[in-house]
C-alpha cells in the first residue's frame, strides 16, 4: 500500500515540492499531521487563514448556508450577494465590487477592466493599451499574468505571452513616472511584495505613485490579495500611505480560510464599463462564498484582528530582531506579514524550515534565502513566544555546523 505521501504522487502532478509532512485536522493557530503531531502553523496558507483553521463561527455560516443554496450561477439573483458586496466595498472604501474565486482570477478581471477602461473613457486607440507591473512581482500563475513575472520559472515553457504589458524596478516612483505614455491604462502593484521575500518599499512610495497616476490619468491598481484583510495591521496595506487607490483586488483570507472567494473593487467609472455578457464566472460570488466572505469580513473587525495584526506582528518582529544570530541578514515585513532573510552563505532557508517542522512549527522558505512567518492573525503572545523558542533553538543547532 502506498504511503499517503507516494499515492498523492502517484496520482498527482509534481507542480510543488511539500514538506514531508500529512496534515488531517485543523484548530486556530493549530494543525496537526497523520502521525498526531501538533504544529503551530506561521503559514496561514499563504495568509488564506488569517482567522485560524476552521474557525467555529466561520464553519457554521458555511454549513448553514450549504444546507439552503450554494451555486445557482449569475443567472440569477441570491438573497445574499447585496450584502457581502456592500461590506466589503465599504470595508476598502470602494464603490463597485466584482466577485471572483482565486486571486489571479481576479487579477485578470482588474486588467480587463484597465484596459476597457483605457478604450472607453480614455479614448486610447483600440489595442494600443499599456499595463506597468513592478520586477519581482506576484499577480497568480495564469498565462497573462506570468507574462508579466520576472521569475525565470514561473514563465519558462509557457510562451508565448500577450503584449502589452511594461515593467519598472519595485519601489522607484520615479521609474513609474518615466514608463508612463499616453496610452498607459494602470499601475498594479503589491503594497508590499509577498512571493519576492516580504519586500516593503520605501515609506511613501505608494503615496508617490497615487499622485503621479493622478497627475496622468493612470488607474491605480493595489493586490492586496496578500497584504489585504488586516494581515500588515491595517484592513488595506495601502492604508499605511493614506492613499485611495482607483482599484484594490482582495482574496485569500475573504474565503476564511474554508474556500476560495475574491473581489474586483474599483470605483464607479472603472467598474461601469462592464457590461452584461462582457465577464463572468460560473462559482463568482455564489451565496456560500458570499455568506463565508461577509462573515470573514465581519469577524475581522469583531475580533479586533486588525489591531492585533499590529500590535503583536511589532511584537513579533521585535522579538525576532534580538535573536541576533549570524544566520539571520535581515527581518522584514509589516503587522503579521514577516521575512526572515537566512544567510545563503550560512544556510538555506529550506533547511531551517525543514528543522522548525521537527520542532512543530510549520513555515515555508520563499526565494530560497527567506523564511516566512506569517501566522493567523489570533495568534496569542505566548504562542509568539513559543515560535520563537523554537526558532532560536534551531539556529543555534545551525549555528554549530556553519563551516
Ligand atoms: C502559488 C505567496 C506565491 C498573491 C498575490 C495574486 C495571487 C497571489 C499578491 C494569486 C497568490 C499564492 C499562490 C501560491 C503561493 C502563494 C504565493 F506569495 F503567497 F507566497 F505564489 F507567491 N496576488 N499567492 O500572493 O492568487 O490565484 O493563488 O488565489 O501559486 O504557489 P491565487
Amino acid at each position: 500500500m502506498h504511503s499517503v505521501i507516494e499515492h498523492e504522487k502517484l496520482y498527482g502532478a509534481h507542480h510543488y515540492e511539500p514538506l514531508p509532512v500529512v496534515l488531517t485536522r485543523g484548530e486556530g493557530v493549530y494543525v496537526w499531521d497523520d502521525q498526531g503531531n501538533r504544529y503551530m502553523d506561521m503559514m496561514s496558507a499563504y495568509s488564506a487563514v488569517s482567522h485560524g483553521h476552521c474557525h467555529p463561527e466561520l464553519v457554521n455560516a458555511l454549513t448553514e448556508q450549504a444546507k439552503k443554496l450554494a451555486v445557482v450561477s449569475r443567472a440569477y439573483y441570491t438573497d445574499k450577494l447585496g450584502d457581502f458586496l456592500q461590506k466589503v466595498c465599504e470595508a476598502a472604501r470602494q464603490e463597485k465590487a466584482l466577485a471572483m474565486n482565486t486571486g489571479a482570477e481576479a487579477v485578470e478581471t482588474a486588467l480587463k477592466a484597465a484596459r476597457k477602461w483605457a478604450y472607453t473613457v480614455k479614448k486610447v486607440a483600440e489595442n494600443k493599451a499599456e499595463i506597468i507591473a513592478c520586477e519581482g512581482n506576484f499577480h497568480g500563475r495564469t498565462i497573462v499574468i506570468v507574462g508579466m513575472s520576472t521569475e525565470p520559472q514561473y514563465r519558462n515553457g509557457f510562451g508565448p505571452f500577450p503584449a502589452g504589458f511594461k515593467l519598472i524596478p519595485y519601489g522607484d516612483a520615479d521609474a513609474l513616472r518615466k514608463a508612463i505614455t499616453p496610452n498607459t491604462a494602470a499601475f498594479l502593484v503589491e503594497p508590499i511584495q509577498g512571493e519576492n521575500g516580504i519586500i516593503v518599499p520605501p515609506a511613501g512610495y505608494l503615496k508617490e505613485c497615487a499622485r503621479i497616476c493622478r497627475d496622468n490619468n493612470v488607474l491605480l491598481i493595489c493586490d492586496e490579495i496578500q497584504t489585504g484583510m488586516g494581515r500588515t495591521g491595517k484592513f488595506l496595506a495601502s492604508d499605511h500611505d493614506d492613499i485611495h487607490p482607483d482599484a484594490v483586488l482582495l482574496g485569500k483570507a475573504l474565503g476564511g480560510g474554508l474556500l476560495p472567494v475574491s473581489v474586483f473593487l474599483a470605483r464607479r467609472e472603472v467598474m461601469d464599463v462592464f457590461t452584461p455578457g462582457d465577464h463572468g464566472s460560473t462559482f463568482g460570488g455564489n451565496p456560500l462564498a458570499a455568506v463565508v466572505g461577509a462573515k470573514a469580513l465581519d469577524i475581522l473587525f469583531k475580533e479586533n484582528l486588525i489591531e492585533r495584526a499590529e500590535e503583536l506582528g511589532t511584537y513579533f518582529r521585535e522579538k525576532l530582531e534580538k535573536l541576533k544570530s549570524p544566520l539571520i541578514s535581515a527581518v522584514r515585513g509589516k503587522g503579521l506579514l514577516i521575512g526572515v532573510e537566512i544567510n545563503p552563505r550560512y544556510h538555506s532557508a529550506r533547511e531551517i524550515c525543514l528543522q522548525l517542522l521537527k520542532q512543530g512549527v510549520l513555515s515555508k522558505e520563499t526565494h530560497h534565502t527567506v523564511i516566512r512567518f506569517a501566522p493567523p492573525l489570533i495568534i496569542t503572545k505566548e504562542q509568539i513566544d513559543e515560535a520563537i523558542k523554537k526558532f532560536s533553538h534551531v539556529l543555534a543547532q545551525a549555528e554549530a555546523h556553519v563551516c
